[in-house]
């Protein structure tokens, strides 16, 4: 245990707090992955079982790869127009806001979130976080929210507390955000808490099977057609990229979730140590940018790309056109020719 991330000082106004029944809401980040669903509906369990009225208001849907996290059928979609729930936010006792650093991230949740008055309670492992919450758990050598979540509920003496359905949302969270336990922010005490996630009674290869065996045809055929047609490789650089236009999207029927983990493919071919994938949707280029090792895919994204996040895993965004976006991207690249090759 971790005890650096929740120290006891900074927990004893948190756990006094959730000592009696509160009305609590638990947000995350616009287009939640499977970190912020799985964080969100692990903490919806416990704090739901110790008694809480508690409800889980994300800014958007998700995809239905996650449909089947335990508490996925009490999740509500906010809408700005709907009075019960900005009720439900504007009179919450207490607001946990998870897997994201700015309030912006929620987009049309900002609003209602910053008028809220609520205890704001952050625990998070993206950089930098936003000064406007009351308790600030944002720790980046964590690998996931999910595993801070695990650490937070064991800082609450409550690790008895896990059951299988909340140990499978936190497990979930952690195993999405390191692409199946390899990336390179595992640390031998995430494998731990997966043990104590598995002993709890999560069953690992249910988990598994249920996000990465649980494509549609056509996200299998976009997946086709991407390695084959879409992917250009540039040795010399030791760079792979993908760009998508939103009328190839359409050919495949596209769904939100359907291009998650696809640049993961260009980053897997031999040599390769950066990887970058542009894709055309809601009337802007949506980036996604991986690298290995030293190469900083945030300073990039950062630089260029109005983006931020990890420096192995980062976004990023262009108002130009696809095209014009890619012949950017492309003039840019050679300057960091001995950063990719050395
Ligand atoms: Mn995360």
């Amino acid at each position: 245990m971790n005890a650096v991330h929740f120290p006891v000082d900074r927990m004893l106004p948190v756990q006094e707090l959730l000592s009696t029944p509160k009305s609590i809401v638990i947000t995350t980040h616009h287009r939640p992955d499977g970190d912020a669903m799985g964080s969100s509906l692990g903490l919806y369990g416990f704090l739901k079982a110790k008694g809480h009225q508690v409800h889980v208001i994300v800014p958007s849907d998700y995809p239905d790869f996650l449909y089947w996290l335990p508490g996925h059928q009490d999740v509500t979609i906010f809408s700005p127009e709907k009075d019960s729930i900005l009720e439900a936010i504007l009179n919450a006792e207490v607001l946990f806001c998870l897997d994201f650093n700015w309030l912006n991230r929620t987009e049309t949740m900002e609003p209602v979130l910053r008028k809220s008055t609520g205890v704001k309670i952050l625990i998070d492992h993206h950089l930098d976080p936003e000064h406007c919450y009351d308790h600030v758990f944002s720790h980046t050598d964590a690998c996931a929210t999910a595993e801070l979540v695990y650490e937070f509920i064991a800082a609450l003496g409550e690790a008895e507390s896990i059951t299988p359905d909340i140990a499978e949302c936190l497990y979930c969270g952690i195993m999405t955000d390191t692409n199946s336990f390899r990336y390179s922010s595992m640390k031998a005490a995430t494998h731990r808490i997966v043990a104590g996630l598995m002993e709890a009674g999560a069953v690992n290869y249910r988990v598994h099977e249920r996000v990465y065996d649980n494509f549609t045809e056509n996200r299998l055929r976009l997946l086709g057609y991407i390695l084959k047609d879409k992917m250009k490789v540039l040795p010399e650089l030791n760079t792979a990229y993908i760009s998508m236009s939103s009328a190839e999207l359409d050919m495949f029927n596209f769904k939100p979730g359907d291009t998650e983990g696809i640049v993961n493919y260009a980053l897997s071919i031999q040599g390769i140590r950066f990887a970058v994938f542009f894709i055309e949707r809601d009337g802007l280029v949506k980036i996604s940018f991986r690298s290995k090792d030293e190469f900083s895919a945030k300073d990039f994204a950062s630089s260029y790309f109005e983006g931020g996040g990890h420096r192995n895993a980062s976004g990023g965004r262009s108002l130009e056109s696809l095209d014009k976006t890619v012949e950017r991207f492309l003039s840019i690249l050679p300057h960091y020719k001995s950063k990719l090759t050395s």
